[in-house]
């Protein structure tokens, strides 16, 4: 959004939300040191969850937490760590003063890392069966609109939470709710948008490392690591791959004012980048067992593949419909003797080629206007601008309104431009134009409405549909398109030589 101090989205997107020095109160945790286990950190609730001081602990080996069990429950946590990579053995099940909690280990940042909530003996067969069932209907989906609905719906199904929503990222980091799946009469976000800054820069990132994070109740008060600084490594200890990790109060503001109480996401992830989320909200808060979360994250893994499948499928469609046109069309330009006169000649396919309602030609400082396009001196005033412009091979906006001057006079027939350099040593170029398409885009919420006070922002206060108009825009150019005018600049040149060598026997 344009009328923010850029000061304040940088706090936005610098805040370190991997070392909140906190936890949410639902469960506890101790960081350890190996070999010995000795506890360097405890959080401040230790003795609401187990019933153990933190002084009684800090600075003592992971024995004291134990009572009576306390060899054999030692004895878990050194086999784990034994196996090599201790997360991978989790969750362990101890026993402490006869009540059993999951402990979720990890090793990161020079620590082992410990996350205790109380265990709930879920059965787990049952979400295997769930989730087997979800496979299959995933697979079995053949658009992606209903891989989407299929996404949503199974995680409503197992989670129970009233609002779930497969949110999917655009170029630019804002998302679309692209389906919805709604338990209880709550408000839907099907179809609207998110500005880039609800979920920022950093957050994405560690959304790319880990599948799953859950906020049980979004009225929550942190609970503090004691000390705050890691006596060995002297930082306030990361909690990148936490569980529990306490998350930005700017985050839990925006949940409040949104009205939900609980939040879930699980990432999705294509090619190591973010995709999307499915995001989950309830109104009251929720606690989810263990069990559910990692049926969750494997769904969210499983999810990813399936969504990849069937975008490179329609990618596939799109690019054999671009080949075969693009194969016709260089099929008749081929037996031409003059490329200008040929592409003139065969006007249509020049424009279905590239999905244009307009075209130009300029060659040896000649102008040719095919179809619907700005006038020649706009188009004129395009090609003095492209000649200073690095075009190599093509440069193709779909938003050349504050582009080139004087483009905001014909934003109506040429708001997307195509322009292919010919020649590296001189400017001929062939230019294809497409039409604005206005679109209206729903927004949860006027994204401009962010209070910046004292440099910081807060989450806006509603969410309630705002709709915007989006003009002087074309459709984009697909990647397909763009290597279509790519392989014409190597078609015309073939064309080009062939001529030329003709030439040279004749002469000879
Ligand atoms: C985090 N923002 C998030 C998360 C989501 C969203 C899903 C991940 C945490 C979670 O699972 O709850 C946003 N939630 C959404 C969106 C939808 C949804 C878009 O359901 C749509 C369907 N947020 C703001 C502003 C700031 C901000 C102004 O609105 C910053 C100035 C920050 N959002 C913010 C931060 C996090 C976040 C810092 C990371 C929280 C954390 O993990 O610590």
């Amino acid at each position: 959004p344009s009328t923010l101090d850029s000061a304040a989205l940088n706090s936005c997107h610098s805040e370190p939300i991997h070392i909140p020095g906190a936890i949410q109160p639902h469960g506890a945790m101790l960081v350890l040191q190996e070999p010995d286990l000795i506890c360097l950190q405890a959080s401040n609730n230790l003795r609401e969850i187990t019933g153990r001081d933190p002084a009684a602990i800090l600075n003592q080996p992971i024995s004291a937490l134990f009572g009576s069990e306390s060899e054999t429950e030692t004895n878990k946590i050194l086999a784990a760590i034994a196996s090599g990579d201790p997360a991978t053995e989790s969750p362990l099940y101890l026993e402490i003063d006869g009540r059993s909690f999951d402990c979720l280990l990890h090793r990161h940042d020079g620590v082992l890392i410990a996350e205790l909530e109380s265990a709930t003996h879920a059965p787990l067969s049952r979400h295997h069966r769930l989730l087997q069932s979800a496979i299959g209907e995933l697979r079995g989906t053949l658009q992606l609109k209903d891989l989407y609905q299929t996404i949503a719906t199974f995680v409503s199904t197992l989670t129970g939470f009233e609002r779930v929503m497969v949110y999917k990222f655009d170029a630019d980091w804002h998302g679309e709710v692209v389906a919805e799946s709604l338990l209880s009469p709550v408000d839907s976000y099907l179809g609207h948008h998110f500005p880039a800054n609800d979920i920022p820069a950093q957050a994405r990132a560690l959304y790319t490392r880990s599948w799953l994070r859950i906020i049980p109740n979004s009225t929550y008060t942190p609970v503090q690591l004691l000390p705050a600084i890691n006596p060995l490594t002297q930082r306030p200890t990361d909690l990148s791959y936490s569980v529990l990790r306490s998350v930005s109060p700017l985050h839990l503001e925006y949940l409040r004012n949104m009205e939900v109480g609980a939040s879930m996401s699980i990432s999705l992830i294509i090619d190591g980048q973010l995709w999307g989320l499915i995001a989950c909200h309830h109104r009251t808060p929720r606690p989810l067992p263990y069990s559910v979360r990692s049926t969750c994250e494997i769904f969210g893994q499983v999810a990813s593949l399936e969504i990849a499948r069937h975008q490179d499928a329609v990618r596939l469609r799109e690019l054999n419909h671009a080949t075969r046109i693009q194969t016709r069309f260089f099929d008749v330009i081929s037996r031409e003797q003059n490329f200008v006169e040929a592409l003139i000649k065969y006007t249509p396919e020049l424009l279905e080629f590239m999905r244009a309602d307009g075209a130009a030609i300029y060659v040896n400082d000649q102008l040719n206007l095919l179809g619907t396009t700005p006038s020649k001196a706009q188009v004129n005033e395009i090609i003095d601008w492209l000649r200073d412009e690095s075009v190599n091979p093509h440069l193709a906006p779909d938003h050349l309104s504050n582009l080139p001057p004087a483009a905001a006079e014909f934003t109506a027939t040429a708001s997307g431009l195509l322009a292919l350099r010919l020649s590296r040593v001189d400017p001929h170029f062939v230019l294809w134009f497409r039409p604005e398409i206005i679109t209206t885009v729903t927004w949860a919420g006027n994204p401009e409405k962010i209070i910046a006070s004292d440099s910081t922002l807060h989450p806006r206060k509603s969410f309630s549909a705002w709709k915007q108009e989006v003009t002087g825009h074309s459709l984009p150019w697909t990647s397909p398109e763009l290597q279509g005018a790519t392989e014409l600049l190597t078609a015309l040149n073939a064309l080009v030589l062939r001529r030329t060598e003709r030439l040279i026997r004749l002469n000879g």
